[in-house]
Parts: structure tokens; C-alpha cells; sequence
């Protein structure tokens, strides 16, 4: 077994480009969250969402992709393409998380029908196709489900490991779990997808639960969203509302944590999410750690050429004023 240090890659970064909006392709298996993450990306002149590209997770493909579009077409935005990605996990057999989201995967809320179809290049490809065509240090990749997709582009266009920018993923977390006492979901769907993805050697922040189990969705946050009083905050309403049943059921939860629109605030406005930089590795052989994120937190840590960090610190009331505002602006 070799040292899972000497098997991070050590890639030279591209440079960031300079400012402007944020050019980011979002990953992700709307999903509550998922949703509030894509509300976040469109409304925030500070990130250009270019294209949402999706990974069976929370639902299966077909569920999630075709959410994703309802998603758009609830915000008015089906310029956005949705490119379907992968099916199901590198090795391990499909679960999705109906208890948590439903049948539909966005269950609580009336989804309109897609008027725009599913764009023709696979996820993978467009992935890999348009951090190549961009400018080196210009695209962001932000995934919020299982990182199926995001691994098979490295492998697929290797070269994207140094041009883009920066990754941004919800998944795992240092001290939390949640579909085991030390695995998040979207990292144990598919472990192996996640060794790939977080051994890369880009530049990747995790933002994992211990993070997003701050951005509570409480009683004064869906107040705020209630005085807007448009079909868009009803819509979020609707899903906070069953999202805040099945974690009291399922999870023991008060408030249902609204993990991915995390990544995209710390897009945003990298001072509302507290980073810490930490050698990072994904347990794939355990019995017991199936998919454990462990984050190498000791004083002593080496952290010469580390390209991995971790959330630990959310500003709750700059998140919820992001996305309270996003919804405003939504209209
Ligand atoms: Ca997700």
C-alpha cells in the first residue's frame, strides 16, 4: 500500500485569471439543496453560471436532470444548458437518498415541465471540452453530489487537473457523518470517484458537514423568504418544508441543513466560509469508514504543497442574506 501522500499529484496551478464574475460549472442531483445552490449561482452577479451538469445521487439521473431543468424554468433562466452525466457510481451499486428527498427528488413542490431539452454532449465531455477551451486558472468546477462525473473528465482530459481554477465540493466532512457515523453521502455514493477527485492534485476546498450543518434553515430564515411573496419563494418554501420533515425523521434534525448552496457562497465571498488547509484523503477499503474523509488536522501536519482545504466556519447570517437575496432578485 503505498503512502497516500506520495500519491497526490503535484500539478502547478494556473494562475486565477483576474477579476470578473466567476466562471463556474455546478455538478450536481437536485436535491433540495442542489436547488438552493443553483438559485445562489444565478442570482449573484459574482459568479457566471456557464452550465449545470448532472450525476445520479439524491435520485436517479433521469430524476435529477429533469429537476435540474424544472429548477432553471422556475428561475427563468433555460439558457442555462443541463448536460446529463453519469448513472450511477464508478464500482459500488446505485443508492439514492429517497428518504431524504423523495420520489422525484425534489419532492414538496409542483416542478414545471422543461421547455428547453436536455443539451447533446454528455456531462463528462462538456466538462473536460470547456475547461480546455477556456483560458488556463479560468473555470471553477463546483460539485454538490457524488463525484462520479468530475473524476471520468480527469481521467478523460487529464490536462484539466492544471487549468482550472479551483474545485469547490459538498461532500464528506472532518468530525461529521451522516449516512454513517463518519461518511456524508455524497462522498460514500462513490468513494472511489472521490479518492480520484481529492488526490487530483487541483486546488479543492471541501466544504463538508461540518460546515453545512451551521446553514440551518430555520423558522426566521423562512420568514424573510415569506415576506418576498413571490411563486419563487413559495417554491423554496415548499422545499424547505419537506426537506425539514425528512431530516427530523431520518436524521434527528430540529432545521434542515441546506449544505450546497454553501460551496457558492464561499464562491461569492470567501469571508463566509472559514477554510482551514489540511492534507485530505477518502476512505475506500474500510468496513466501518466506507467513504471517511480524513482531513490531517494535527499541529504537525505537512502542509508544504497542500492543495486541499477544509470549511470549518460558516457566517450563518451573510449565508441566509445571500440566499434570502438571491430569491429577491430571482423574482
Ligand atoms: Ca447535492
Amino acid at each position: 500500500m503505498p503512502d497516500p501522500q506520495t500519491t497526490t499529484r503535484r500539478v502547478e496551478q494556473a494562475a486565477p485569471r483576474p477579476d470578473g464574475p466567476r466562471r463556474i460549472i455546478l455538478d450536481c442531483d437536485p436535491g433540495h439543496d442542489d436547488a438552493v445552490a443553483i438559485m445562489l449561482a444565478l442570482a449573484s452577479p459574482a459568479i457566471e453560471l456557464l452550465g449545470i451538469t448532472t450525476v445520479g445521487g439524491n435520485q436517479t439521473v433521469q430524476k435529477i436532470t429533469r429537476n435540474a431543468q424544472s429548477v432553471l424554468e422556475m428561475c427563468g433562466r433555460q439558457d442555462v444548458p443541463v448536460h446529463r452525466g453519469s448513472a450511477r457510481p464508478l464500482l459500488r451499486d446505485v443508492h439514492v437518498a429517497g428518504d431524504i428527498h423523495g420520489e422525484s427528488g425534489l419532492d414538496g413542490v409542483e416542478l414545471p415541465a422543461p421547455t428547453v431539452p436536455v443539451a447533446d454532449a454528455r456531462a463528462v465531455q462538456y466538462i473536460a471540452d470547456t475547461v480546455m477551451a477556456a483560458e488556463p486558472g479560468e473555470i471553477t468546477l463546483v460539485a454538490t453530489g457524488p463525484l462520479t462525473n468530475l473524476a471520468l473528465a480527469a481521467r478523460l482530459e487529464p490536462e484539466i487537473i492544471e487549468r482550472v481554477r479551483e474545485v469547490v465540493i459538498m461532500g464528506g466532512g472532518y468530525h461529521e457523518g451522516n449516512v454513517s457515523p463518519v461518511a456524508e453521502f455524497n462522498i460514500w455514493a462513490d468513494p472511489e470517484a472521490a479518492a480520484i477527485v481529492v488526490d487530483a492534485g487541483w486546488e479543492l476546498t471541501m466544504v463538508g458537514l461540518d460546515l453545512t450543518h451551521q446553514a440551518l434553515a430555520t423558522a426566521d430564515v423562512e420568514e424573510q423568504v415569506r415576506a418576498i411573496g413571490t411563486d419563487l419563494a413559495e417554491f423554496f418554501l415548499g422545499l424547505m418544508g419537506f426537506f425539514r420533515r425528512t431530516y427530523q425523521e431520518v436524521q434527528g434534525f430540529d432545521d434542515p441543513p441546506v449544505h450546497d448552496p454553501c460551496t457558492i457562497a464561499y464562491l461569492i465571498d470567501p469571508s463566509v466560509v472559514r477554510t482551514r488547509r489540511a492534507p485530505l484523503h477518502v476512505e475506500t477499503s474500510g468496513d466501518l469508514t466506507r467513504g471517511m474523509t480524513v482531513a490531517d488536522l494535527r499541529p504537525g501536519a505537512d502542509l508544504e504543497g497542500c492543495r486541499t482545504q477544509v470549511a470549518t466556519e460558516l457566517d450563518r447570517d451573510a449565508f441566509w442574506g445571500m440566499v434570502v437575496e438571491a430569491i429577491r432578485v430571482l423574482g
